[in-house]
């Protein structure tokens, strides 16, 4: 197969699933304003949603020694962020049917490719502040940013997400202007040009690597939860490092791909020859079963 059949091969696969999954008018959508609200309806099978949430307030409750009440409670009220709940994919198989949602692999694959991979998944634990969460975005360079999108962010909202709950902000179009926003475009509250995502429980929220984008202030009582995972082409460095440490039961219970979006099919730094054989070997073995479970061809080799 040449690499012009591969592409089409690829991107005809990639529309069959975005179509039957529902999801051509928010792929319209994230290509005119940069980002887009999945409803329940496709982006939470099986109660996913809820079950997270369970999960990251056990976990929250091991870590930090006591159960967050999220009708009531409050994080520390110097932070715009709240609690973070870092490293979280290897915490529970919940995490991993995250990842492998097949509407977020779709419009992932969609912005990114088929081989991006996860770098990292984070929950975010948010009460009352009123320190500012500036504009910003995700892709780490300086501007110019380089068009073709080179990462996305995938948000589940765990809670609903509104602007007195201190739901994310977003610049519609932004995306289209390649560049950071300066200092004095920073603003989020009373910025006539951001407006605060309305995402109930459930949620998927998508926005790819230049839309500006931060927070509003959590105005009530409570606390706002979410589920962060950032999704990076497979030539950029990950935050969180999966390379040799996926149990293999985890590999066994999920499909070809989980091996690729966990970073199996990239060859780390090599320190000599022998070395880069071994690496080679080891990353070609997962593109191999993914190729040949998928029937496509992913565009990145080295
Ligand atoms: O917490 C939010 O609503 C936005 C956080 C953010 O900037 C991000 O996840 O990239
Ligand atoms: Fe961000």
């Amino acid at each position: 197969m040449t690499a012009t059949d591969a592409n089409d091969t690829n991107a005809k696969a990639l529309q069959r699933d975005l179509a039957s999954l529902g999801l051509l008018a928010y792929v319209e959508d994230l290509d005119n304003n940069g980002f887009t609200v999945i409803p329940p309806s496709i982006a939470n099978p099986d109660g996913l949603a809820d079950r997270m949430l369970s999960i990251c307030l056990d976990i929250a409750e091991a870590r930090m020694g006591s159960r967050p009440d999220l009708a009531r409670g409050e994080t520390g009220r110097d932070s715009p962020v709240g609690d973070t709940l870092k490293a979280l994919l290897l915490e529970d198989p919940v995490f991993e049917e995250a990842l492998m949602n097949p509407a977020l692999l779709a419009v992932s694959t969609h912005l990114c490719g088929y081989d991006v991979v996860l770098s990292s998944l984070t929950a975010f634990l948010k009460g009352a502040s009123d320190v500012p969460f500036s504009l910003h975005t995700d892709t780490r360079l300086p501007s110019p940013l380089p068009d073709p999108p080179l990462l996305c962010k995938c948000i589940y909202a765990l809670t609903d997400f509104n602007r007195e709950n201190g739901s994310t902000a977003f610049v519609p179009g932004s995306h289209k202007w390649t560049r950071n926003p300066e200092p004095h475009e920073r603003r989020v509250e009373g910025n006539p040009d951001a407006i605060a995502v309305d995402a109930p429980a459930g949620s998927l929220i998508i926005f790819q690597g230049n839309t500006w984008h931060g927070a509003y202030n959590r105005q009530v009582a409570g606390i706002r939860a979410s589920v962060h995972l950032l999704m990076v082409r497979s030539l950029l460095r990950v935050t969180e490092d999966f390379m040799n440490r996926i149990p293999q039961e985890a590999l066994t219970r999920n499909s070809a791909r989980f091996a690729i979006l966990t970073q199996q099919g990239v060859v780390p730094g090599y320190v000599d020859k022998q070395d880069e054989i071994q690496k080679v070997m080891r990353a070609m073995s997962y593109v191999d079963a993914f190729e040949d479970e998928s029937g496509i061809s992913l565009p990145v080799k080295r």
